[in-house]
């Protein structure tokens, strides 16, 4: 045991890559925790001492990483009960914390916490505080109340117990200026764990940063529970300092900018590509964004490119107009190709991403999609299983449509999580190898990704090559 007391353990628990990304896991990485850096960075900032243990690459068992917490000798330990399958392991880490050292003050929260904090908090007695939405303002005045003797009911935006009750407080705004926040501790991680990102030109490290939170959009699959509708910008300004620090303090010159959608208006799109150019011409910097393909205009490539930005990913879920309205995505397929080529046509490399087997899905739907994937020549193509999510919209009602199969743990989108009432598991599943094959059967994906990687990437690509030949043609 550390004989000096540290103040708060920031913690998010351990899986497998498969557990992830199922049989794509010889393509999945590890992700940096923005939330907990951000986190972090407030605590500090209010004079609390704060250590991350990002766990998710641990491979030691759970066991073992709630010891090592424990040796850490901390006043608190904050679990994150973020992501839907990830939330029963969080569950049990929060368990064998608490019966290793009973003494800890454990808090909670996270998106899927934030969706479900009634059911998770009964469902975890150890639990001591939940905290719903945004908590850089909320943990600190939960560290400094618990100190305080308890004193939690003023505290806006938390869950607790009062003599075996749930006691709910009122509803926390969201962070009205988020330029007031610290940058996220980046220092606190270790970069060399979260791998390398398909487009990056450079093998160095390699981060996610965010502009901006929230999304106008309403599509009904999102989970909008914390970053909401309100779209909130960091200034050109914030961002600049920032990415001076991440290049000159950290020496990483490569990231994704992880906003819901980095092009929300025009002028601040401008504003901020305007920025990353002046530091793309300075550092090298190079990027890559994900946005709604409706947002792209004629220059739209151009301005991207000149910035540094050499990764797209469009989020396109569906080749069928009938299944982006059924996901309320408010987006016109007619247009789409000709967005696609703008991106492409400027030097960016472009990622499809599709969803699969969402209410009504059926072999029409999915025949569009894969008509649309031979038509457009994406560099990339992500393909999820639809995954219902407890703080999405479509949620609520979402039994009526199909059926719900197993626990939490397989909400990951690799997983079939869902099967909708217009299609069988079979039918699902062979769609899924089809649109796979559909894609990378095509020889200009085949030349493209000898290409990018160079000789020296051919036994990677040989590899993974079998592994996509095994997983999805010949079986
Ligand atoms: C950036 C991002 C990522 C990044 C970084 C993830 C991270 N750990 O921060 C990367 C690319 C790694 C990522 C990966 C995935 N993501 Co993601 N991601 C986002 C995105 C677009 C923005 C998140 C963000 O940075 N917000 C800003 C920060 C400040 O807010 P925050 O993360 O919510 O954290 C705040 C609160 O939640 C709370 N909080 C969070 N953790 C904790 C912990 C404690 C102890 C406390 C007290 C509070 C607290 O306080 C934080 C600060 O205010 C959201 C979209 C959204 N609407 O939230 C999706 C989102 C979170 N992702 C989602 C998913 C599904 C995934 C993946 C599972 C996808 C996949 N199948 O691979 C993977 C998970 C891999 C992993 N374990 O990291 C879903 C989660 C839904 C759910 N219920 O599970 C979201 C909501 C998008 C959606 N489809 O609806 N993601
Ligand atoms: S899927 Fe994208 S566009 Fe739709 S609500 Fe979520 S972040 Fe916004």
């Amino acid at each position: 045991m550390n004989n000096t007391k540290i103040d708060i353990v920031l913690a998010t628990p351990p899986y497998s890559l498969s557990d992830n990304f199922g049989i794509l896991d010889f393509a999945g990485q590890y992700g940096p925790p923005i939330n907990l850096l951000y986190l972090a960075s407030c605590l500090e900032n209010s004079n609390y001492s704060a250590k991350i243990a990002d766990l998710s690459y641990d491979t030691s068992g759970l066991e073992k990483c709630a010891r090592r917490i424990v040796s850490l000798n901390p006043e608190f330990v904050g679990v994150a009960v973020h992501f839907t399958f990830l939330a029963n392991k969080s569950l049990e880490l929060i368990s064998l914390i608490k019966k290793l050292n009973p003494e800890i003050k454990i808090i909670a929260g996270g998106v899927h916490f934030t969706a479900l904090p009634e059911e998770t908090m009964r469902e975890c007695p150890e639990i001591d505080v939940g905290i719903l939405g945004e908590a850089e303002e909320t943990l600190v005045e939960v560290l400094r109340g618990l100190r305080d003797g308890g004193k939690l009911d003023g505290i806006d935006g938390i869950i607790f117990r009062n003599r075996n009750e749930l006691h709910k407080t009122e509803k926390r705004n969201l962070i009205e200026d988020i330029n007031k926040l610290p940058f996220p501790s980046f220092e606190k991680i270790d970069l060399s764990s979260y791998s390398l990102a398909l487009y990056k030109e450079k093998r160095d490290a390699h981060l996610s940063i965010i502009t901006s939170r929230g999304c106008p959009f309403a599509c009904c699959f999102c989970d909008r529970t914390i970053l909401g509708r309100k779209v909130r910008f960091h200034s050109v300004e914030y961002l600049s300092e920032m990415l001076d620090l991440m290049v000159k303090q950290l020496s990483v010159n490569c990231f994704d900018l992880e906003d819901e959608n980095i092009c929300i208006t025009k002028d601040r799109f401008r504003d901020i590509c305007k920025l990353l150019k002046e530091k793309h011409n300075r550092y090298d910097i190079t990027w890559g964004c994900s946005m709604r393909a409706d947002s792209v205009e004629a220059d739209t490539g151009k301005i991207l490119y000149d910035a540094g930005c050499r990764n797209v990913v469009f989020g396109i879920e569906s080749g069928s107009q009938k299944m982006l309205d059924i996901y309320n995505k408010k987006l016109n397929i007619k247009n789409l190709p000709e967005k696609c080529k703008i991106i492409m046509d400027a030097g960016i490399s472009l990622t499809g991403s599709f969803i699969i087997g969402g209410p009504e899905e059926d072999e029409n739907s999915i025949s569009a999609t894969i008509d649309l994937i031979k038509k457009v020549d994406f560099n990339f193509m992500y393909l999820w299983y639809f995954a219902p999510y407890p703080g999405s919209a479509i949620y609520k009602d979402i039994k009526n449509s199909g059926n719900l199969l197993g626990d939490y743990s397989n909400r990951t989108g690799h997983h079939i999580a869902f099967i909708p009432n217009t299609l069988t598991r079979q039918q699902l599943e062979d769609a899924y190898k089809r649109i796979y094959r559909a894609f990378y059967s095509k020889p200009s994906v085949m030349f493209r990704t000898i290409r990018s990687s160079g000789f020296s990437g051919i036994p990677g690509i040989f590899k993974k090559g079998i592994k996509y030949l095994q997983r999805f043609i010949l079986n």
